[in-house]
């Protein structure tokens, strides 16, 4: 079966009303190529704004991060019930940005990944490696770390699209070269194959983030493990779309 190009937009805690309602605007007057998944992330207080605001039925939206627990005392978090009741259908969580600021484990990440999924909401988990970690080259040996942290905890693949996001080249305008972002897509791939299984390894979308613009997005989007995009800075521009059409 062949995997179908996915591409998401990580908002991070960037936009105001004003400018979400731009990128909705942008993205709703778009052509967009219609055999792409589309997924935008706008932080939480926006979520529903955005939906109330999107027109394109294709387009989905999701949250930045749920917790691991049903409602409760647990201040600042966000439960899947809770997205659930706006029409909140799939998650970002494991993003660097909350491994290296938040203190967030891979343990910690595989249960709220576990989490989300048996409570219907489809994860976008993502790992990668520090610039350290890479020159040591021990890039591939690190993400299989992670990858067997979120295997410990997760039986059913299906609603899981991983990310592939090398933190040195996070927001940095360096983007991994098609060569260094095959080379560990196909080891993810491999991974999945020799540790879950070869239903897991050929349907699982494998996506790169890192950087990604319209210029590079064409070149990386050839790559035969490559299946779409995580977007970070360019996910808020005009270019997105151009990003989201990367195989027109
Ligand atoms: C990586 C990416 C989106 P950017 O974090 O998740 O961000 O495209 O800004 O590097």
């Amino acid at each position: 079966m062949a995997r179908k190009f996915f591409v998401g937009g990580n908002f991070k805690m960037n936009g105001t009303r004003k400018d979400l309602k731009a990128i909705v605007d942008n993205l709703n007057n778009a052509q967009l190529d219609p055999n792409a998944e589309v997924v935008i992330a706008p932080p939480a207080l926006y979520l529903d704004f955005v939906k109330q605001n999107l027109q394109k039925p294709n387009v989905e939206v999701a949250a930045q991060n749920v917790f691991n627990k049903p409602n409760g005392a647990f201040t600042g978090e966000i439960s899947a019930t809770q997205l659930l009741d706006l029409g909140v259908k799939w998650v970002i969580l494991g993003h660097s940005e909350r491994r290296n600021e938040l203190g967030e484990s891979d343990e910690f990440i595989a249960s709220k990944t576990k989490y989300a999924l048996d409570n219907g909401i489809s994860v976008i988990w993502c790992c990668g490696e520090s610039k350290d970690t890479r020159q040591a080259g021990e890039t591939i040996k690190f993400v299989e770390n992670q990858l067997a942290a979120l295997a410990k905890e997760i039986n059913d693949w299906k609603n899981v699209v991983i990310a592939y996001e090398p933190i040195w080249a996070i927001g940095t305008g360096l983007v991994a070269t098609k060569e260094q972002a095959q080379e560990v897509h196909a080891a993810i791939r491999s991974w999945l194959k020799q540790n879950v299984s070869d239903k897991v390894a050929e349907e699982t979308r494998i996506l790169y983030g890192g950087s990604v613009n319209a210029k590079n997005c064409k070149d990386l989007a050839k790559e035969q493990d490559i299946d779409g995009f995580l977007v970070g800075g360019a996910s808020l521009k005009p270019e997105f779309v151009d990003i989201i059409n990367a195989n027109l």
